[in-house]
């Protein structure tokens, strides 16, 4: 899967035209190209009814479990605007974890985008409420530096919703072709100024994903969750995959028990690099920077 050497810098936000091509690996069947090229274009690609709307109803009893768990104790959950909460997980608090990670559409974009030797570093949740707001746009973190210098995208985040989305619950909004924008003048690497907002906003695209839907995005596709009208939370699921390298299972504290990951299945296995531990330790949030900037719930 190597990407020739001649990929262009990036371009400027002001620039309407992404330079970067997809990196498709050699070798590749015809729906393989298409997802990765629609990832590289848009930032965002989709499977619909990926599962049954009965699996996405027992996602949804594990993360309210979890949630309810987490406000519970001190840290367990982390503000990201009032009244949206984002939860840490680990796998086995989620009955469907290996159908997820096992599932055919999700290994395909993993191996095709991030490579055969992929990393599962993320699982967790946001929850809007009725009272959440339109977040600022932002990044959920800032542009790595291969990202910068070789327009590789080298992590994925998949979500997966809880509920069928309707207009009145707040939808994810994305801005799709925003990912290899420079972020030069984002607040902290991830927030963009408000200047550039109608980059954004002329661009931007409401998800409405019903149960059992799964997307990909990368974390860098410039996406706000929007305000909340209905009396309704809309969790959704998030888990993270890197490339080998990407670094980000150092801000994840994510762990299985020995007996869990014993009967995990190989293919499983091999994309788990969290601790194998003895008895898992509820995770606590980091104060993080999303969590000042878009307003503690
Ligand atoms: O509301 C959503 O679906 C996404 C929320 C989000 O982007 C975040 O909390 O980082
Ligand atoms: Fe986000």
């Amino acid at each position: 899967m190597s990407q020739s050497t001649t990929t262009p810098a990036p371009h400027h936000p002001d620039s309407p035209v992404p330079v970067y091509g997809a990196a498709v690996p050699e070798g590749a069947d015809e729906e393989t190209r298409a997802l990765v090229e629609t990832l590289y274009r848009d930032g965002i690609v989709a499977k619909k009814g990926a599962f049954t709307p009965a699996w996405a109803d027992a996602m949804r009893e594990d993360v309210e479990a979890a949630l309810a768990e987490a406000l519970s104790r001190p840290d367990g959950a982390v503000g990201r605007g009032p009244d949206r909460y984002y939860v840490e997980i680990h796998p086995e608090q989620l009955r469907g974890f290996v159908d997820l990670v096992d599932h055919p559409w999700v290994r395909t974009v993993c191996e095709a985008v991030l490579g055969p030797d992929y990393q599962v570093v993320e699982l967790g949740f946001d929850v809007p409420g009725p009272g959440a707001v339109n977040q600022p746009w932002h990044r959920d973190f800032p542009m790595p530096e291969e990202t910068r210098r070789t327009g590789r995208l080298t992590s994925l985040a998949f979500n997966l919703t809880g509920v069928d989305t309707a207009e009145d619950m707040g939808p994810f909004e994305v801005a799709p072709g925003t990912q290899f924008d420079l972020s030069d003048g984002f607040d902290h690497g991830m927030f963009p100024p408000k200047s550039l907002y109608g980059r954004f906003e002329e661009r931007a695209v409401r998800k409405y994903p019903q149960r059992g839907d799964v997307s990909a995005r990368s974390a860098l596709t410039v996406h706000r969750g929007t305000k909340n009208d209905s009396q309704l939370t809309r969790p959704v699921l998030v888990l993270g995959v890197d490339a080998p390298g990407a670094g980000n299972a150092e801000h994840h504290d994510m762990a299985v028990t020995k007996g869990y990951y014993e009967s995990l299945p190989q293919r499983v296995r091999d994309h788990l690099v969290c601790p194998v531990v003895d008895e898992l330790t509820p995770i606590t949030q980091k104060h993080t920077i999303e969590g000042l900037v878009m307003g503690e719930a």
